[in-house]
């Protein structure tokens, strides 16, 4: 699957971003806990590559927790990079990521500060792609509603500097994506998550290759979630069966594969069959 997909947005929010990277001491850059590799926009990571930079591993609260653990070892280990973990509904890991954005900032400031310009505040960029938490957590940040957010894709438009107390200016940006999803897998998971519409691809499709993967992955949790017996069915039988437990039937008496594709999807981007990592560092 190689889905060409870029609105004029995002290449604007992506020159944008480039721009703004000369204003700001350290980037915040927000992956998804439960996809940390494949949410990583790798256009943006060659932008980046100069700026100091702390990765928040958002929504947290829904990966499998030995896989972050995982991947929070990995980076230090890998590639000399700090990942905190947070949950922006809840406020974890936030003054973990505050510390770790704010000691990467200070060769900066002290740069700044030896040509005789003081700065008490540090300026972070955030960015992420679409979904991501960007939004919440510059929320959960400032401690009110500074920004909108939304669960779905491409909430917020326009970059938009909000201050935080008296040490924190940050910028929030539109979520990017790329051009071009080389990897079938990459694609997949992205639409599983809800990071891009799942109107991109077929949804019954996307929902057969989601019981695949959960079947080799998660298979307690499918079975649990659906009351399946067992899971000896090709994925289709599974999606019908998941329709048929839920009374989605069409009125020829067939199970509408549709509505249980959208229930399936809809449970997995809400937690209902548990936490779950679709990622694993072993892989990134
Ligand atoms: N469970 C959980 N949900 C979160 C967390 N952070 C964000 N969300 C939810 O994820 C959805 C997307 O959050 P936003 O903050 O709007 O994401 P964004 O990165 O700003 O998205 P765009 O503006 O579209 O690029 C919302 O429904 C949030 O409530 C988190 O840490 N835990
Ligand atoms: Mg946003």
């Amino acid at each position: 699957m190689s889905i060409q997909w870029y609105p004029g947005h995002m290449a604007k929010a992506a020159r944008e971003v480039t721009e703004s990277l000369k204003l700001v001491d350290v980037i915040i850059e927000v992956l998804d806990a439960r996809l940390p590799a494949s949410s990583r926009n790798p256009m943006m990571a060659e932008k980046i590559e100069h700026k100091p930079t702390v990765f928040a591993l958002a929504k947290s609260d829904m990966a499998d927790p030995g896989i972050t653990d995982q991947f929070v070892r990995w980076y230090t280990r890998e590639v000399d990079m700090r990942a905190v973990p947070i949950d922006s509904l809840r406020g974890t890991g936030i003054k973990e990521l505050i510390s770790a954005a704010t000691a990467l900032a200070q060769p900066k400031l002290e740069k700044l500060a030896a040509r005789g310009i003081r700065r008490d505040t540090v300026r972070a960029l955030i960015i992420g792609i679409p979904n991501a938490g960007k939004s919440s957590l510059i929320n959960r940040l400032a401690k009110r509603n500074a920004v909108k957010t939304g669960d779905k894709p491409g909430v917020t438009r326009q970059k938009q500097w909000i201050k935080v107390g008296n040490s924190f200016e940050l910028l929030d940006t539109p979520g990017i994506l790329w051009p071009k999803f080389e990897d079938r897998q990459v694609a997949l998971k992205l639409a599983w998550s809800g990071a891009i519409e799942p109107t991109l691809l077929p949804l019954e499709e996307l929902a057969q290759e989601l019981i695949e993967w959960l079947k080799w992955v998660y298979p307690d949790e499918l079975k649990s979630r659906y009351h399946l017996s067992d899971l000896d069915n090709q994925p289709e039988e599974i999606l019908a069966l998941i329709a048929e437990g839920r009374g989605a039937i069409l009125s020829g008496g067939l199970p509408d594969l549709h509505q249980a594709a959208e229930k399936l999807l809809r449970d997995v981007q809400t937690g209902k069959l548990g936490k779950i990592s679709f990622d694993r560092p072993d892989q990134a």
